[in-house]
């Protein structure tokens, strides 16, 4: 039995969408992370840092989104995290860009602009978003050349590493960040928005 902790942000439409696209039978229990859920005693055995996702598949707890997406794309005997070692490392690579460069200043903006307006009443802070908007320019590039000629991130096969970046980059539109600049991202977002899957992976977290 596999339950899904979540709430609606991009480290949890993430983990949705690998379920959905792996076809797996889950129970999804939302995490109100509005009214303080995270922090309950039950969910802190799950997280222990008190947040979302998290899930628990039989005996095991586990916790960390990008963790969570490679344990289910496994669980479900897909392609969306290839066991051969290179082509596995082509998708770690770009998980690890998405998580730790382009898609980071993508959810900084998320955090300032979203975030803080919606659950805290705070305005953005501009000297942050300023850095975030420096390194979108010189990462962004990197991420619109790497979809040249190809449709999907890693061996140009959809994994885990699209999945991971679409999470972050679909909610680009809630933000002030411009990719009118960059067509092959704007396609490669549109594309999997419009996969059966995603839509309903969307639609069960709301
Ligand atoms: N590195 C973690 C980040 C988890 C995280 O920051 N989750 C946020 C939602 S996106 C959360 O639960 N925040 C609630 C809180 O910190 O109280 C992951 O990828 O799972």
């Amino acid at each position: 039995m596999l339950r899904i902790y979540a709430f609606p942000t991009p480290n949890n439409t993430k983990v949705m969408i690998t379920a959905e696209e792996a076809g797996l039978r889950y129970q999804l229990s939302r995490v109100d992370l509005a009214k303080g859920e995270q922090r309950s005693p039950e969910h802190l055995r799950r997280h222990p840092l008190g947040k979302t996702p998290a899930i628990e598949h039989d005996e095991l707890t586990l916790f960390e989104s990008n963790a969570i997406c490679r344990y289910l794309a496994g669980l479900g005997g897909s392609e969306l995290y290839p066991e051969a070692l290179a082509a596995r490392a082509q998708v770690d690579q770009w998980a690890e860009f998405l998580s730790h460069h382009a898609g980071r200043w993508v959810l900084q903006f998320y955090w300032e602009e979203v975030i803080k307006r919606h659950f805290f009443r705070q305005p953005p802070d501009e000297a942050v978003l300023a850095e975030a908007q420096t390194m979108l320019e010189q990462q962004l590039p990197v991420l619109e050349r790497q979809l040249e000629g190809q449709t999907f991130l890693a061996n140009n096969r959809f994994s885990i590493a699209d999945i991971i970046g679409y999470s972050q980059f679909e909610i680009c539109p809630q933000t002030r960040i411009d990719l009118a600049g960059y067509p092959r991202i704007r396609q490669w977002v549109d594309a999997i928005k419009a996969r059966p899957a995603v839509q309903r992976a969307q639609a069960a977290l709301g």
